[in-house]
């Protein structure tokens, strides 16, 4: 097969979040690895080929409600000089909104005001915690924005009040992004913003929608029955796909994070497929990472699953490089989509030649 493919400069960035190398716990049973020191995991990116590092506000300042404005943006800019010492940069920050006994019920859109204050004054120092590292993006993982009895909240207030505080994030700083993570169940039994349709609704009704933009994750999208690909693509028309959350999810259960094309190879296939026809990547936007390793995995620290994904995303991109792109032309030419079907898998089988 010759490949048509022109050739697309970029060159990948990867990224991950702290959490991502974690100690096993699962609602069934406790921690089965050992905890490895959180401080000590930023030495693993830049070996492991990574050097963007999601963050939660906490992962950069521990116990941030106990800290005081001062002890706060002190420990940031100690976290900014590590970073910079390990050739590290912050890609996001995200409000940890699913901790606190203020987030029980959820945070934005909690009925108690207390609780849907403390939301607010949490998102201000995320905030804060970003500007002191210089990182221009908070990423909003709706954890428990939703409900697990529907009559237990008014849903079209819910969304008036999700509305107000993108609003409000946009004002209180003039420079930060606003990236929606939208998950449709887990920790909830019903999300409210479920799709990247809904996140790209709430960015335009936004006060800046050029700010607004989504993060999609693979499984999420696959958790809502939708194809990540599709979405990614949704959100690349607009101009609004801010960052990726690649794994993998074996159909509908709990929130798998499994290794990117572990369960779904074809559809792994084609988000690389929509992310590179995009140039996704070309403005400095990051591949992230968000995989869990099995529980039955030893070893401390566990990182296998990162370089795994990462290899399988690289083998992914020279799949799509190399994917014949005449021969795609003729078959949708024709109208011959069992033949574009079928080159498709021989060509990931790595099955070369026509017929
Ligand atoms: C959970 C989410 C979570 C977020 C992270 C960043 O399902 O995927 O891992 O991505 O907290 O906000
Ligand atoms: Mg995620």
């Amino acid at each position: 097969m010759t490949s048509t493919t022109k050739d697309i400069p970029t060159k990948y960035r990867f990224s991950f979040g702290p959490w991502n190398i974690s100690e096993g716990a699962d609602p069934f049973g406790p921690d089965v690895r050992q905890a490895f020191p959180h401080e000590e995991k930023f030495a693993l990116y830049q070996p492991l080929g990574f050097d963007g590092v999601q963050f939660h506000d906490d992962d950069v300042v521990p116990d941030l409600d106990g800290q005081s404005p001062a002890q706060m943006l002190a420990q940031a800019a100690q976290v900014k000089s590590m970073l910079a010492n390990q050739g590290l940069v912050p890609e996001f920050v995200a409000p940890r909104l699913w901790f606190s006994p203020h987030t029980i019920d959820g945070a934005y859109t909690a009925n108690a005001e207390e609780d849907r204050a403390y939301a607010w004054d949490r998102t201000k120092k995320s905030i804060d915690i970003a500007r002191a590292l210089d990182c221009k993006a908070i990423v909003l993982w709706l954890a428990r924005e939703g409900s697990y009895a529907r009559e237990s909240k008014n849903a079209r207030e819910a969304y008036i009040r999700l509305h107000d505080t993108v609003n409000a994030m946009l004002d209180y700083d003039r420079e930060i992004e606003i990236w929606i993570e939208p998950k449709p169940n887990e920790p909830t039994d019903q999300a409210y913003v479920p799709t990247i349709g809904h996140a790209i609704a709430l960015a335009y009704a936004s006060s800046d929608p050029a700010r607004v933009k989504g993060l999609i994750e693979t499984a999420h999208a696959l958790l809502a029955g939708l194809d990540p690909s599709d979405e990614m693509a949704f959100a690349l028309a607009h101009d609004k796909l801010g960052s990726v959350h690649l794994n993998d999810q074996n159909g509908l259960k709990y929130d798998q994070d499994k290794n990117f094309g572990a369960s779904n190879l074809r559809t792994a296939f084609n988000q690389v497929r929509v992310l590179e026809e995009a140039g996704y990547g070309s403005k400095g936007e990051f591949i992230g990472l968000d995989v869990k390793t099995f529980r039955t995995q030893q070893g401390c620290p566990v990182t296998a699953h990162l370089k795994n994904s990462r290899a399988i995303f690289l083998h992914l991109v020279e799949k799509v490089r190399t994917w014949n792109r005449d021969l795609e032309r003729q078959c949708i030419a024709a109208r011959d989509y069992e033949e574009l079907e079928l080159q498709v898998l021989r060509h990931l089988m790595g099955v070369g030649g026509v017929g």
